[in-house]
């Protein structure tokens, strides 16, 4: 069975108690127990991990060398500023599928330029939660 890491960066553990005009009323349990119903109807383990800090989240990523065949990742707002995620995403030999519940290109212009993007194999802006298992579903033509 292949095996997906699913990654959400900070503040993304407020979903649903906040801003759900932006983000949606889910909280992150919901949008988690969606995917994790979906990845399974697709054939895929997954394994779902938040993080309010950067170097968990480039930790994660190295571990995933070992063990993932895909990661779908929410970097948050380190998007926009992450070199270091970035790195490590770029030495993950999988595939990478990044993830934003907002259009980020509607928005601030900030938040129009993603690091990760130079890495992702698709990047999925303004679908809501859908947009995590719009990934798995294109994971599971690209994984096979
Ligand atoms: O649209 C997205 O998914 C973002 O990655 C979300 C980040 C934002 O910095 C990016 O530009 C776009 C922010 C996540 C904040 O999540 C919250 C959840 C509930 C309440 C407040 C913030």
């Amino acid at each position: 069975m292949k095996h997906v890491l699913l990654l959400n960066g900070p503040n993304l553990n407020m979903l649903g108690r906040r801003q759900p005009e932006i983000y949606g009323a889910e909280t992150l349990a919901d949008i988690v127990a969606r995917c994790t119903l979906r990845a399974s109807d697709l054939g895929f383990t997954l394994e779902a991990r938040q993080s309010n800090y950067e170097g968990e989240l480039v930790t994660w990523i190295q571990d995933a060398r070992e063990k993932a065949d895909a990661i779908i990742i929410n970097p948050g707002a380190y998007s926009h500023t992450s070199v270091a995620i970035l790195d490590a995403l770029s030495m993950f030999e999988g595939r990478v599928m990044e993830v934003h519940l907002s259009n980020i290109h509607k928005r601030e212009a900030f938040r129009h330029h993603s690091y990760v993007s130079a890495r992702a194999d698709a990047v999925i802006a303004g679908c809501g939660a859908e947009g995590y298992e719009l990934a798995l579903l294109r994971l599971a033509t690209l994984l096979g």
